[in-house]
């Protein structure tokens, strides 16, 4: 039944982008602090809604992960921006922007991606505070995560990971043998940290773990100085500021669905992306979040292994794949896709404690004449279950239920009232609001900062 008829024009995304306000930067949202969660696997989208609330708020911060990380966010211009490190709020040039302590920083990395802001116009200037807190991930990490799943693919038990350093940063840290930001205010002391910990990637790896130490230490001699600028106290910051009445915007990263501890374990990443990972990530406690919106992608997606109750394959995949432009902002990997998996959804909804959602690339159903909703997990038991098992074999094995709702098989990326939005596209979204008990506040329509349409 999946013919993709190609009668919608979203597949030339953002060719032509009207100078327009979003919706959402229009109608300002009240709450002082606001955190900004993925409900799934990831790249539901949260950049984009991130850098559109960040118009109206006076501060934006990063609490976890770190440059696996991948947002890709449009200005006005059409202009592209892929986002790592740097939180989403950087576009708006009034915003201050965090990197709190449970971020993991590869310094050359945040340096080449502000670089390439720059090139873009944006500049970032004094707009940047990094926690002292924070750990420092170094190629070293990165190696070791490349060493980790070489070893893994004997037993073909890849995690998947974006390489990019992101475990083994945890793990240093969780160890205590890692370093932090304000280690390089102390440069003779940072050398013999890193060389003792150096010491523990050649012991277990052998000559395997390539890694120069000594020309690293040298190098970050250079980058001690160009960061030390920008790092300074942010629990002591955030909490003057918002002492002060300024308006806080947390942007998270990743997704609840690969949280360490909530996550489908061991095929996540090495942070908690849920709200724990906020309060942790950042020093500001939960009494101070005045909303906590989820983002939800009108289907799912996932980029590495692991279980994936809803998966489709075949031409349906390929075409949802080409038309959502579902490959990884970080490492260019094609996103695996499935249906809209509501007892997952749930599940991460109750963990964070959510107040509102922005269901993202309803669009990109637009094409498909029936749309599915898994809405419960069968056991090869019989059992259903209500929500998302721990142990992953019985998860591999669940049977979905679904409800298959019609299609609406109309454009819908030019809509920007909830009144013109067709019946059946109101209909999708409204059955998900029903399921989970949440109200779905913003409905993204397309890339761009104006696609998006706020839900009475
Ligand atoms: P890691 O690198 O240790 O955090 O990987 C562990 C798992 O977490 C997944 N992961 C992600 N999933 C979706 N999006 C991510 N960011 C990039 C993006 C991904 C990319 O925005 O597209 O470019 O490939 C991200 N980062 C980590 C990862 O796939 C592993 O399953
Ligand atoms: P994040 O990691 O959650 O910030 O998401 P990513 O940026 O990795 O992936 C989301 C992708 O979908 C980006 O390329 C966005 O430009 C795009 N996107 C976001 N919202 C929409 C939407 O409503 N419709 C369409 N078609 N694309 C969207
Ligand atoms: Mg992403």
């Amino acid at each position: 039944p999946y013919r993709f008829t190609r009668i919608c024009p979203t597949r030339t995304l953002c060719q032509s982008r009207p100078a327009a306000p979003a919706a959402a930067a229009a109608e300002r949202f009240d709450a002082q602090v606001c955190v900004v969660l993925g409900t799934q696997w990831g790249d539901e989208g949260k950049g984009k809604l991130v850098d559109i609330l960040a118009q109206q708020y006076d501060i934006v911060a990063r609490a976890q992960g770190g440059a696996n990380a991948g947002h890709t966010i449009y200005d006005d211009a059409g202009n592209k921006y892929a986002l790592h490190l740097v939180p989403s709020g950087i576009l708006n040039q009034k915003a201050t922007c965090v990197i709190g302590n449970g971020v993991v920083l590869h310094l050359p990395g945040l340096f080449e991606e502000i670089a390439n802001l720059q090139k873009k116009g944006i500049s970032v200037g004094d707009r940047l505070k990094i926690s002292d807190r924070a750990h420092l991930l170094f190629d070293l990490h990165k190696e070791i995560d490349g060493l980790r799943e070489a070893e893994l693919a004997g037993s073909g038990k890849q995690i998947g990971t974006t390489k990019r350093g992101i475990g083994p940063a945890y793990s240093s840290k969780a160890t205590r043998n890692g370093l932090r930001v304000c280690d390089l205010r102390k440069l003779d002391s940072f050398a013999e940290k890193l060389r003792k910990l150096s010491m523990d990637g050649s012991k277990r790896f052998g000559s395997g773990f390539e890694y120069d130490v000594e020309a690293d230490i040298q190098k970050y001699h250079e980058l001690a100085q160009k960061v030390l600028p920008f790092v300074t106290d942010t629990v002591e910051f955030l909490h003057t500021a918002h002492d002060e009445g300024k308006r806080i915007l947390i942007e998270g990263a990743n997704a609840t669905m690969l949280d360490v501890d909530f996550g489908t374990y061991p095929y996540v990443t090495s942070s908690n992306p849920s709200v724990g990972g906020i309060a942790t990530g950042l020093g500001l406690p939960p009494s101070k979040y005045d909303a906590l919106v989820g983002v939800v992608k009108a289907y799912t997606t996932r980029v590495g292994a692991g279980p994936y109750p809803t998966e489709v394959f075949g031409e349906l995949a390929e075409g949802l794949r080409e038309i959502g432009r579902e490959y990884g902002t970080t490492t260019g990997r094609p996103r695996r896709i499935g249906w809209m998996d509501i007892v997952a959804l749930r599940y991460t909804c109750r963990i964070n404690g959510l107040t509102h959602l922005n269901i993202t690339k309803l669009d990109v159903l637009s094409e498909l004449p029936e749309i599915k909703i898994g809405v419960g997990y069968k056991t090869k038991e019989g059992q259903v279950l209500r929500s998302v098992p721990a142990d992953l074999e019985t998860l591999e094995n669940v049977e979905v239920v679904y409800e298959t709702l019609p299609g609406w098989q109309s454009d819908i990326s030019a809509v920007r009232d909830w009144k013109d939005m067709p019946q059946a596209a109101k209909d999708y979204v409204q059955r998900i609001e029903d399921l989970i008990g949440i109200h779905c506040k913003w409905i993204g329509v397309g890339p761009g900062r104006d696609a998006l349409v706020v839900k009475p």
